[in-house]
């Protein structure tokens, strides 16, 4: 890809309405563009790193046996009447009438209408468990959208849902998810902290949150240094190593906000350890037992005994990730982001010094590219006649992990490389080509 002939409309300054570093960067960098309040664009930069996160996302929930559907955004209010949810969910509930009258929702999120998907087609116990997942757009009308994409009324959002016999067998779905997200996060390059949360319009009586430490995070919390070390790199598919995972999270104290009582906290974390800070909720899991199935008669056959199905829900913001990443990886003071290469939206930048009339940098620069998409690399040529301090400028904050410089100091066969934040290094095209696979493959 061309620089000149990219859609990245940068802006020479930090936009004065963002209030915090990932709006403030999405914006400047042009990778969503505000079309009402809370409801963005995603234009080309801000689009390819979501779809990269909703890939790492799906291939997660796909290891784990969950299979992926696709419901529409836009819902009956039947089925939430069913549910006693239509009157409940309250304001933040966009209502649609269609041309026959016919009252509508764009939906906040699908526990209805899974269940109704559910309870016509699944009739036997012997199919269960069902573990389905859809990444799609939810509409929430948030009576204050802010800080972009973090809390917006338009986001996309991923959510499963799973359907068992017994509360025994849906514990060891839950359980999956919770393991599944660890694993998800940590592909993002992010360390999540579960913590017990409340379960607001969603209901049941157990849930987790899964929290990434930031300044700029809107949840107050308090938790246990320790709670970092927990290893769930051994943890197996299977029901106990599952169930001691989750307790040896649960071992440590480590609440949001909601839950948080102040004679707890000192009785139960050593002065040394509490860490009282911010976060992002970037995932929710819910139990609720039969909270939905029993209103809206989702059951299966059980030796001839009709038994509601116990479902759980298991959330996490795609769209919110977007900012959640830079909220984590930006640096503040020198103006530097770095995306993780997982989710970068290209891998490499080419910035070649390029002078009215000597186009060599820009020709040894095409070269460089065609050999690097040939070792499944995805770079950039920033191709414009801007001077290579702007340009290096430009990248800091664009955030592609990898600078290739092709200027002054260029040697023969050997390149200025750069990962960003790191000293730069001469190396041969082919060192530079393993350099980024090896980070690719981690
Ligand atoms: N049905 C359940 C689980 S699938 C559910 O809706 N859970 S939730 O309300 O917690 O949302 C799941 C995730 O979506 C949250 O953890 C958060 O990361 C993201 N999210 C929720 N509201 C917003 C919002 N207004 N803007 C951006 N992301 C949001």
């Amino acid at each position: 890809m061309y620089f000149s002939k990219s859609f990245i409309p940068i802006l020479k300054n930090n936009p004065t309405e963002a209030k915090i570093k990932s709006h403030q960067l999405m914006l400047r960098v042009g990778m969503i563009k505000q079309s009402s309040a809370g409801i963005y664009s995603w234009l080309p930069l801000g689009f390819k790193v979501m779809k990269k996160i909703e890939q790492i996302v799906r291939e997660e929930q796909d290891r784990v046996g969950v299979q992926e559907i696709l419901m529409p955004t836009i819902q009956s209010s039947e089925i939430w009447k069913e549910s006693g949810r239509y009157d409940d969910y309250g304001e933040e509930m966009l209502r649609i009438k269609d041309r026959q009258n016919r009252e509508m929702l764009y939906g906040p999120t699908n526990e209805e209408l899974i269940t109704e998907i559910f309870r016509s087609s699944i009739k036997s116990y012997k199919s269960l468990p069902q573990l389905l997942y859809h990444i799609q757009w939810k509409f929430r009308d948030e009576l204050r959208p802010r800080f972009g994409i973090m809390r917006c009324r338009e986001f996309y959002m991923k959510d499963a849902y799973s359907f068992d016999l017994s509360d025994e067998d849906a514990f060891f779905s839950y359980n999956k998810f919770f393991l599944s997200y660890l694993k998800t996060f940590k592909r993002l390059n992010l360390s999540a902290i579960p913590m017990a949360a409340d379960t607001g319009p969603i209901g049941g009586n157990l849930s987790h949150e899964f929290i990434i430490l930031a300044e700029t995070g809107e949840n107050k919390i308090y938790t246990d240094k320790r709670i970092f070390d927990v290893d769930y790199t051994s943890t197996i598919l299977e029901n106990s190593s599952l169930e001691k995972l989750r307790r040896d999270y649960e071992k440590f104290y480590s609440v949001t906000d909601e839950k948080f009582n102040k004679a707890e906290f000192e009785n139960k974390v050593p002065t040394e350890h509490r860490v009282n800070t911010k976060g992002i909720e970037v995932g929710h899991i819910f139990y609720f037992g039969d909270k939905y199935s029993k209103p809206m008669n989702a059951s299966v056959d059980f030796n001839g005994k009709k038994e509601f199905v116990k479902m759980g829900s298991y959330g996490i913001g795609v769209s919110r990730l977007v900012g959640a990443i830079i909220e984590a990886k930006y640096n503040d003071k020198d103006e530097i982001m770095k995306w993780p290469i997982s989710v970068s939206p290209y891998d490499c930048a080419i910035i070649p010094m390029i002078s009215k009339n000597d186009s060599s940098n820009l020709e040894k620069s095409n070269k460089i590219l065609d050999y690097l998409k040939s070792k499944n690399i995805d770079p950039i040529i920033d191709d414009t006649d801007e001077n290579i301090s702007a340009k290096i400028k430009k990248f800091n904050l664009i955030g592609i992990p990898y600078q290739l410089i092709i200027g002054k100091k260029t040697e023969g066969e050997l390149f200025e490389f750069k990962e960003v934040g790191e000293q730069t290094q001469k190396l041969k095209i082919e060192e530079i080509a393993s350099q980024i696979n090896k980070a690719k493959s981690n």
